[in-house]
C-alpha cells in the first residue's frame, strides 16, 4: 500500500498526513504539542476515545523521558496498531454476506470484489437478495455480466431467504469458489428488516454448515461518526466479521477509518475509492498508520 493515500484517496486523507508530518518537525514536545496533535486528530474524524487514549500514553511516556519527534513517531505508529482489531484473513472458499444502509455501496462493491476473484481465475456466483426493487437485480446482473460471475435471481417477490437458499444449493452444486450475496439496503431500526437478514444468515449456516461465512458490513466512508451507532445494530443482529468502508474518495476523514475498527472491534477488510472496476483494495491497518503517518 505504499504511496496508496496520496495516489487513491482523497485529498482529506494527504491533509491529515501533511499535518502530522510537519507536527513531528516541530519542537519541543511539550502539552502544547500534545494539544496540537489532538486538534489534528479530531478534525481527520479519529474520535475522542482513541485521540484521549493517544494523548494520555504519549504523557505517560513524556513523564519519564524527553521525548523527540521521530520518537513520538515510532510512539504513535505502534500505538495505532496496537488499537485496531487483527487485521481479516480470508479463508476459502467463502460466503461473503453484504449487508447495509441504502446507497452505502454494496452493489458496486460486491461488482467489484466478483471482477477481482474471476480476474484470479475463481468461479462466482452471486446472489441476488435484493428482491425488493427490480432495478437492484438489473444493476447487479449488469456486473455479473462485465465480471463474467454468474448471477441467482429469485423470481419477482420471492422472499430472500428463499432466493439465498436457492443461492446456496446452486453453489454447493455446481462447485463455485465464491459466493456473494447481495441484500437490500436498510435502516438499522427496522426490526423487521433487520430480523430477515439474521434469517437469510440462519438459512446460509443450515446449508452450508461446512462454509466459512464472512458478514461485511457496508459503511459509506463519507458520514463520518454517524455510521456508529448505525453499525452497533447491524453487529447486534447479524454479527458482523468484517468491514468494508466505501468512497473514500470522497472528503471522508482519514482518522474515521481508524475509530471505526477501533470502536466496533472489527477488522476493516477492503475500502472501495470509486465507480471503476478497479477502484477496491484489502485493507491493511497497520500498513495505513504507517503511511498516515509517514514523515518523508
Ligand atoms: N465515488 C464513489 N462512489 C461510489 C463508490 N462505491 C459506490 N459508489 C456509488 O454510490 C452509489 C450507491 O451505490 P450502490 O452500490 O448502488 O449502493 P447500494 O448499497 O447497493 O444501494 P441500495 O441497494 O439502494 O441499498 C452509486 O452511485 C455508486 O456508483 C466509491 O467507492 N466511490
Ligand atoms: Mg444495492
Amino acid at each position: 500500500m505504499f504511496g496508496f493515500i496520496k495516489e487513491k484517496l482523497s485529498k482529506a486523507y494527504q491533509a491529515v498526513t501533511q499535518k502530522l508530518a510537519a507536527l513531528f518537525t516541530e519542537k519541543p514536545i511539550d502539552q502544547e504539542w500534545l494539544g496540537e496533535l489532538k486538534r489534528i486528530l479530531l478534525a481527520a474524524d479519529t474520535g475522542p476515545a482513541i485521540t484521549d487514549k493517544i494523548v494520555a500514553h504519549i504523557t505517560e511516556k513524556m513523564k519519564s523521558e524527553q521525548l523527540s519527534g521521530e520518537q513520538v513517531h515510532d510512539l504513535l505508529v505502534t500505538y495505532l496498531q496496537s488499537l485496531l482489531p487483527p487485521s481479516a484473513t480470508e479463508t476459502k472458499p467463502a460466503i461473503s454476506l453484504i449487508v447495509g444502509v441504502n446507497g452505502s455501496g454494496k452493489t458496486t462493491f460486491i461488482g467489484k470484489l466478483a471482477h477481482q476473484y474471476t480476474q484470479a481465475g475463481k468461479k462466482v456466483l452471486v446472489v441476488a437478495g435484493d428482491t425488493f426493487r427490480a432495478a437492484a437485480t438489473d444493476q447487479l446482473a449488469v456486473w455479473a455480466e462485465r465480471t463474467g460471475a454468474t448471477i441467482h435471481i429469485g423470481k419477482a417477490n420471492q422472499d430472500p431467504s428463499s432466493v439465498v437458499f436457492d443461492g446456496c444449493d446452486l453453489f454447493a452444486k455446481d462447485h463455485f469458489d465464491h459466493l456473494i450475496i447481495d441484500t437490500a439496503g436498510r435502516l438499522q431500526t427496522k426490526t423487521n428488516l433487520m430480523n430477515e437478514l439474521a434469517k437469510i444468515k440462519r438459512i446460509i449456516h443450515k446449508r452450508l454448515p461446512e462454509a466459512v461465512i464472512h458478514t461485511w458490513l457496508v459503511l459509506d466512508s463519507m458520514l463520518g461518526q454517524n455510521c456508529i451507532a448505525q453499525a452497533r445494530q447491524f453487529h447486534e443482529t447479524t454479527e458482523l466479521t468484517g468491514l468494508i468502508l466505501t468512497k473514500c474518495d470522497g472528503t471522508g476523514k482519514a482518522g474515521f477509518l481508524l475509530n471505526i475498527s477501533h470502536e466496533l472491534h472489527l477488522p476493516i477488510v477492503y475500502i472501495t475509492f470509486g465507480e471503476q472496476f478497479d477502484a477496491l483494495a484489502p485493507f491493511d491497518g497497520n500498513k495505513f498508520i504507517e503511511e498516515l503517518l509517514k514523515t518523508a
